[in-house]
């Protein structure tokens, strides 16, 4: 572990034992915290207004029941949760998942995360984020619908357009906003589309946004392989996940002539070697919601791996895109060992800590998820801007906004590695910039 500042460490230990057994909350403040000894150096002011303290603390937490009737007629119920974490930017924003793992360690983590992603957008978006232990998989669309219902019968009185603007994450696509945002008009009269992001195309939703985390991951790639005078050119990639993050992920790299070999799910993994074939996966996956192992009953000649390590197929350029600490230190010792040259995280925090010290003094380009990944809630704030305005923008301008965008974030991340002595440390980069921002900003408003 990097050693912490003295007085970091001190807020860090108070952290851990006000929130016991978060160990993920843990894992994500460490990393940040570690990145702040230097910042508090050049602005003592921050010091003095408690600034780390008060952006450890969310500024509300709520925790519900969820009960709901399944397809057969059953009652069952669920936990929801919504930490509405800081508000300094703007609004609280960040998503939801539904995964059985789902536990207030996760949801905080992912919150805080969420925080310094958003500063770093350069858009007007607090950090919050939200979701259920309910498990999606194998669910009717009836079960969905009602539980989704069931979630926004609480979740209604906390959100608004002003407020809190929630948006998918793992196991909530477009179906599930689609259920939750019908829910929140009925109980509210009101079509606010403001409310959530991630809508359908036909009722306020914004072009871009479903491909937006995947391509905006691979734009921030770009740039670091362009900082390295590279490309994706014929590249050999390795992706993991199969949903909504990696499936664009592996069109945009495709697109720019790269090459994925892999994908995966929480049972196995793909490997095929001519690449994977995009089409496939998508009527697999978004037409026909089956699992991965299908892909090899059309594709003859790839293979299937039964709860096998993706990490240890070759690759120059790797993309996890599933969930949270995914790679550790094995699996990112065996990826740098194999000629590993790059990995962008569109999954949150998807490395270990072990596994991060690993690819950093490898010194290969390293994107962390809170800059990496931060072209999905970017491309939420435009669809936000389209709402408030009335208006929808054509595909081709708002992919160049997020392109924009991510070239912001990764020279943002870039410069300020360097300014801090830790010239190509984006870990390092994305910490302090997206930290400045916020902490700016709470300084101005207050202690509130
Ligand atoms: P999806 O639900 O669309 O897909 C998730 C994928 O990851 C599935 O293939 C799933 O496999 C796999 N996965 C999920 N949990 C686990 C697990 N515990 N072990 C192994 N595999 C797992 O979610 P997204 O694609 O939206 O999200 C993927 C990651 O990207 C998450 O970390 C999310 O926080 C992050 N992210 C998402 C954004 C978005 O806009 N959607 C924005 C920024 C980050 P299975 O079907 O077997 O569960
Ligand atoms: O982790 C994330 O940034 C998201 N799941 C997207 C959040 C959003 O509000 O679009």
């Amino acid at each position: 572990m990097p050693r912490m500042d003295e007085k970091v460490e001190t807020i860090y230990h108070d952290v851990v034992s006000r929130n016991p057994g978060e160990t993920e909350f843990h894992q994500a403040t460490r990393e940040v915290l570690e990145s702040l000894g230097p910042v508090l150096v050049k602005h003592p002011e921050f010091t003095g207004h408690k600034i780390i303290e008060r952006i450890c603390e969310p500024e509300r937490q709520i925790i519900f029941r969820v009960p709901w009737r399944d397809d057969k007629g059953e009652v069952q119920i669920n936990r929801g949760f919504r930490v509405e974490f800081n508000s300094a930017l703007g609004p609280y924003k960040g998503g939801l998942r539904f995964h059985p793992s789902v536990y207030l360690g996760i949801v905080k983590f992912l919150g805080f995360e969420q925080i310094f992603k958003n500063a770093l957008t350069g858009l007007p978006i607090g950090g919050g984020k939200g979701g259920s232990d309910f498990d999606p998989k194998g669910k009717s669309n009836d079960d969905i619908m009602s539980f989704c219902q069931s979630f926004m019968n609480e979740l209604y009185r906390h959100i608004g357009q002003y407020t809190d603007v929630p948006a998918g994450d793992i196991g909530v696509g477009g179906r599930e906003i689609g259920f939750m945002f019908g829910q929140y008009k009925r109980i509210t009269n009101r079509w606010e589309s403001g409310v959530l992001t991630g809508k359908g195309l036909d009722w306020g939703g914004s072009l871009v946004r479903t491909e937006a985390t995947g391509y905006g991951a691979v734009f921030f790639v770009e740039e670091m392989l362009k900082a390295r005078k590279d490309t994706f050119e014929g590249k050999i990639c390795s992706v993991s996940g199969s949903g909504n993050v990696a499936i664009y992920t592996i069109e945009k790299i495709h697109q720019l002539g790269g090459k994925v070999v892999t994908c995966s799910d929480s049972n196995g993994y793909i490997y095929d070697e001519k690449g994977i074939d995009l089409q496939l996966m998508q009527q697999l996956k978004e037409v026909e919601r089956r699992r991965i192992k299908d892909y090899v009953q059309y594709r003859k000649h790839a293979k299937y791996v039964a709860k096998g390590n993706i990490w240890e197929v070759p690759c120059q350029v790797a993309m996890p895109s599933a969930t949270q600490n995914e790679i550790n230190g094995s699996d990112a010792a065996k990826l740098v060992k194999n000629g590993c040259i790059a990995v962008g995280e569109g999954a949150n925090m998807p490395t270990t800590p072990e596994g991060v010290k690993i690819f950093l003094e490898a010194q290969i380009a390293y994107g962390p998820g809170k800059a990496a990944n931060a072209g999905g809630v970017a491309t939420s704030a435009l669809e936000m801007q389209q709402n408030a305005q009335r208006d929808s923008w054509t595909f081709e301008h708002t992919e160049k906004r997020l392109q924009e965008i991510m070239k912001n974030i990764h020279e943002l991340c870039y410069e300020t590695a360097i300014e801090y002595g830790t010239p190509g440390n984006y870990v390092n980069g994305a910490n302090i910039a997206g930290f400045i921002r916020v902490a700016k900003a709470m300084v101005a408003l207050g202690v509130v």
